[in-house]
């Protein structure tokens, strides 16, 4: 098993309930455990400003598939919960990206991990700590503490909305 790091965002669509299906479907990926999930968090758009705020959370899966198997099975997760309009400015139901996969470290044209934009995104590392804690040691070297005390400032409120039952 290779412990994997995901990220969540969502900002149309209720964002609440498109996070919490993301989840569930992630408790179904083949050869796989959900292992947990951070809180939900409340951030200001990055990159296009002209957009709704995200929901943003981050869910630890162990995994047996292959890095590229991995990336179809959150591909169709993304299908499925397909934006429904086209929107300007990124605004989006779901999105789901891969952060960290064990130590690994891999570049090809669809995938690249780490995910290149992670140290510069406090709303990918502040649910990222939350549950791997500030000693992770990055496959650059790095211990996440140290990304983060780099990182620019941005929004990002913890909220109460709860992403799984159990
Ligand atoms: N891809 C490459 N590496 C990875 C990876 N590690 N994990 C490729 C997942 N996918 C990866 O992604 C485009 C392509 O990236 C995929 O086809 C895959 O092969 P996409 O999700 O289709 O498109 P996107 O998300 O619009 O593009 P991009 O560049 O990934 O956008 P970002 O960087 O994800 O940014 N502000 C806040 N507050 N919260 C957010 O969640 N998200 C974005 C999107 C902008 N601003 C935001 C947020
Ligand atoms: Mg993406």
């Amino acid at each position: 098993m290779i412990s994997c790091y995901i990220g969540l965002g969502s900002n149309l669509n209720q964002p609440a309930d498109q996070l919490r299906a993301a989840c569930v479907r992630l408790q179904t990926i083949p050869k796989s455990n959900l292992i947990c999930t951070s809180s939900v968090y409340r951030t200001s758009p990055v990159g296009k400003l002209d957009q709704p705020d995200f929901l943003n959370a981050a869910v630890k899966l162990d995994t047996k598939l292959p890095i590229l198997s991995l990336l179809d099975t959150l591909q169709e997760i993304e299908k499925t919960q397909g934006r429904i309009r086209k929107e300007r400015w990124g605004a989006r139901n779901i999105d789901i990206d891969i952060l960290l996969f064990g130590d690994k470290t891999f570049s090809y044209p669809r995938l690249k991990i780490p995910h290149p934009r992670l140290h510069l995104r406090m709303f990918v590392l502040t649910p990222l700590v939350e549950i791997c804690g500030p000693s992770k040691r990055l496959p650059s070297g790095f211990l996440l503490k140290q990304v983060i005390e780099k990182c620019p400032s941005e929004r990002v409120e913890k909220t109460n909305i709860r992403l799984l039952d159990n």
